[in-house]
């Protein structure tokens, strides 16, 4: 014997069912109804393997940033490094020339002088200092200019003498440099200095980087 209460039940369970598959057949044919749950699984799927993508690419961003900051400051460790001192080295004369010329010094420390060219290519901005010292014997005048690009920053000169056979000179300057600036020195034309014995050289340092 069924209750009422279950028939009540059953009766609508039924009616439910029916609503429902009326309402599928109302919005769709079977077939359409198969794709569109087909479709609607691969959308959930699109969405699932996007937002791990999203994720991944975050994730690939963080590394990047972290690796970039790494970079940086091993880029900033490398840079207190720059450090050069040469003699110029190689002739007892170096000079007298037509026209003023880049005197090139041989020896290196570091790889921000060039030995070829005679020029300092700052490797990054930053505060650097400079000195220069030279020897010349007074058979010409000597006219030494430090230069950062096109610009004469410090200079040292002597007289041409017959009696005085022993001149020694030099400067120093601090320069605020930015990243492939040119330091270098020059000799004016018509004017010598001394390159043997390691007494004429040109140095530098970098103080700081920004
Ligand atoms: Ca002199």
């Amino acid at each position: 014997m069924v209750s009422k209460a279950a028939l009540r039940s059953r009766r609508k369970r039924m009616l439910n069912i029916n609503q429902e598959v009326t309402a599928e057949t109302e919005s769709c044919f079977p077939n359409m109804c198969k794709f569109l749950k087909e479709f609607r699984a691969i959308k959930e799927k699109q969405k699932t393997i996007e937002t791990s993508m999203n994720e991944n690419q975050e994730a690939l961003e963080t590394k990047l940033k972290e690796t970039e900051k790494l970079v940086l400051e091993l880029k900033k460790k490398e840079a207190q490094k720059v450090v050069f001192s040469a003699p110029a080295g190689g002739s007892w004369s170096i000079g007298p020339f037509t026209t003023d010329t880049t005197i090139i010094y041989r020896t290196n420390v570091g790889n921000a002088y060039n030995q070829h060219t005679g020029i300092f290519a700052a490797p990054v901005a930053g505060t650097y200092y400079f000195t220069f010292f030279y020897h010349a014997g007074g058979s010409e005048a000597v006219r030494l200019a430090l230069m950062k690009n096109n610009e004469v920053i410090v200079t040292a000169y002597d007289h041409k003498t017959s009696h005085d056979g022993a001149d020694n000179g030099g400067n120093a300057a601090f320069l605020q440099l930015q990243q492939g600036d040119h330091v270098y020195m020059r000799l004016g034309y018509n004017t010598n200095v001394w390159g043997d014995s390691h007494i004429t050289t040109f140095s530098g340092i970098l103080l700081h980087s920004p």
